[in-house]
């Protein structure tokens, strides 16, 4: 199949809100620094919800989503030297150039090289796509487009992993869970007999529970309007629930008068500007720090009192858990198969392409962490 066109199964989404289709999507053989990669499985992420409902201002129709994946290189374009085709890989939204101003600040994960391009969905070469069905281009998305049996992506946005991961399991690796862990160890860097607050307890508000557990957070309270997601959230380290629901009071009220004066460290992973305002406020005067995990729709703002941060609270963000992604997702494949960090826990569905719109239907339900899709 080297240097030849493919066809194969993708879920196109034509239009925002409408259900994707299943086709047969022509992918174009990798160009300089491209690699082509045959996508075993993928997970959905609330961020492929969120583009596909039009609310993202970076979404172009028609385009293939998907961003959570894990799969097998087939063939890499002129000058792709660190991948080779028969590599296991997982796909970085995230790209890792190590040559950009970001990459080489030291300060960041985020890398300049590749995102004017992935942010538009065409490769960098030659400001087009790969994907097309009978003629007409489909954009790329986030760079990865992993709603496909195959794809093409950027040198500088694969990871190579260790050959005998499991696939089903790591492609979580490649969003989610390292956006969670991440959150705590690189952007807040909880310490031990931290008070942590966490907003939202998904897969990355769980994995942020996983990841100040394992920092040596004293106390974890999960915060979800959804009281199912409390048992669940026990076995990731949660060790006290609030339900907004059950207060009169305003959120941020409730937690400052359960941990005098506030959280050490909150974190908001819903995409709700009104709970990261709730987060902010829910921090200790002087030095509570509040993450900023969730992504809110266009035209969403965030607002508090500076007085707020005059006295002492911080407002942060993170993007893939501040993760340098070709180094270290490596790292967290080595770190899953020595089991130091779950993975297998955060998948409640197992399903195949074809039925990638009730996989999307499930996650609105509540039940579902992660439903991963064999392709
Ligand atoms: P999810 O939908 O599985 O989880 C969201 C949780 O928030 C659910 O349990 C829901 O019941 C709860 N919730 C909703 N409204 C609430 C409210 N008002 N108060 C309390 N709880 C509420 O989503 P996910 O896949 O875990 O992703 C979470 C967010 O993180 C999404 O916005 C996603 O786009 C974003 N995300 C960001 C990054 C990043 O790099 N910054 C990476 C991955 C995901
Ligand atoms: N296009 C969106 C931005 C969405 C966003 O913030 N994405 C996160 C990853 S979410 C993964 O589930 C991110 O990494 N952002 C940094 C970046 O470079 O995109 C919008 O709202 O404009
Ligand atoms: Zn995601």
């Amino acid at each position: 199949t080297q240097g030849r066109v493919i066809t194969c199964k993708a879920a196109v989404a034509w239009e925002a809100n409408k259900p994707l289709v299943i086709e047969d999507v022509q992918v174009a053989p990798p160009q300089a620094g491209e690699v082509r990669i045959k996508i075993l499985f993928t997970a959905l992420c609330h961020t492929d919800a969120y583009t596909w409902s039009g609310k993202d201002p970076e979404g172009l129709f028609p385009c293939i989503l998907g961003h959570e994946a894990a799969g097998i290189v087939e063939s890499v374009g002129e000058g792709v030297t660190e991948v080779q085709p028969g590599d296991h890989v997982i796909p970085c939204y995230q790209a890792e150039c190590r040559e950009c101003k970001f990459c080489k600040s030291g300060k960041t994960n985020l890398c300049g090289k590749v995102r004017l391009a992935t942010g538009v969905g065409v490769m960098l070469n030659d400001r087009k796509s790969r994907f097309s069905v009978n003629g007409k281009p489909i954009y790329h998305f986030m760079g990865t487009s992993t709603f496909s049996q195959y794809t093409v992506v950027h040198d500088v946005s694969v990871a190579k992993i260790h050959p005998q991961a499991p696939l089903e399991k790591v492609c979580l690796l490649g969003c989610g869970v390292p956006t969670g862990l991440g959150a705590v160890w690189n952007t807040a860097k909880v310490e031990a007999g931290s008070n942590v607050a966490i907003f939202g307890l998904g897969t990355v508000g769980l994995a942020v529970a996983e990841g100040a557990k394992t920092a040596g957070a004293s106390r974890i309270i999960g915060v979800d309007i959804d009281s199912k997601k409390f048992d669940i959230a026990k076995k990731f380290g949660v060790n006290e629930f609030v339900n907004p629901k059950d207060h009169d009071k305003p959120i941020q009220q409730v937690i400052v008068d359960l941990t005098d004066g506030g959280v050490d460290y909150s974190f908001e992973c819903i995409g709700n500007v009104s709970v990261m305002r709730a987060a902010l406020e829910c921090c200790h005067k002087g030095w509570g720090t509040s993450v900023i995990v969730g992504v809110a729709a266009s035209g969403q703002e965030i607002s508090t009192r500076p007085f707020q941060l005059v006295t002492g609270r911080v407002w942060k963000g993170t993007a893939f858990g501040g993760f340098k992604s070709r180094s270290q997702v490596p790292w967290l494949v080595d770190k899953y198969m020595n089991k130091e960090i779950k993975v297998d826990e955060y998948i409640t569905h197992t399903m195949t392409l074809e039925d990638i719109n009730k996989a999307f239907d499930l996650m609105h339900e509540g039940g579902c962490l992660r439903c991963v899709l064999a392709l």
